[in-house]
């Protein structure tokens, strides 16, 4: 028994939740934001957003060298996107399991590509998948004053 282990497993961490434009587009953004909030985390910023090419370059960067990249910044930037901050504990994990495997075929039913989506270039929504890379990207997205801190009235209905 590792009770430093447990421990890191209950730390409350933020992730980079985005819904792209094939999302915004279908009139998915409800549906979306739902399943988070539905789940229990805490939405920490919200903002309607047309991605210029710079950023979306940087926020994929570690995806420059895949040969789908240009195809990859034009969808990203086709249109508007939902830029999300979402906190709570475990919530990086748990959000890319909320949001399923990045081939929407391969995703399970249940998550929101495996029931929202049929293709890895549409693929509906982001999400960080590091605490590190969470941290990164809201910066990256969010200006000073973008994000909110507050308590939801259930916060003692969710964590003991
Ligand atoms: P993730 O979004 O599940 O983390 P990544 O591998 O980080 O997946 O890729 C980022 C995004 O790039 C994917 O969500 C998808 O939109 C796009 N992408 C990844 N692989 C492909 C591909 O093979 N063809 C077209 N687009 C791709
Ligand atoms: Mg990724």
């Amino acid at each position: 028994f590792l009770p430093h282990l447990v421990a890191s497993m209950e730390q409350v961490e933020e992730t980079y939740i985005m819904i792209k434009p094939d999302g915004v587009q279908r009139g998915l953004v409800g549906e979306v934001i739902s399943r988070f909030e539905k789940k229990g985390f805490k939405l920490t910023g919200l903002k309607l957003f047309h991605c210029p090419k710079d950023l979306a370059e940087e926020h994929y960067k570690d995806l420059k060298s895949k040969s789908f990249f240009p195809k990859l910044i034009d969808y990203i930037t086709s249109g508007p996107v939902v830029c999300m901050g979402w906190e709570g504990i475990g919530v990086v994990a748990s959000a890319r399991k909320l949001i399923g495997a990045t081939n929407p075929l391969q995703a399970e039913p249940g998550t929101i590509r495996g029931d929202l989506a049929v293709q890895t270039g549409r693929n509906v929504v982001h999400g960080s998948d590091s605490p590190e890379n969470g941290k990164r990207e809201i910066a990256l997205w969010f200006k000073e004053g973008e994000l909110f801190e507050w308590t939801p009235v259930q916060a003692p209905w969710l964590t003991e």
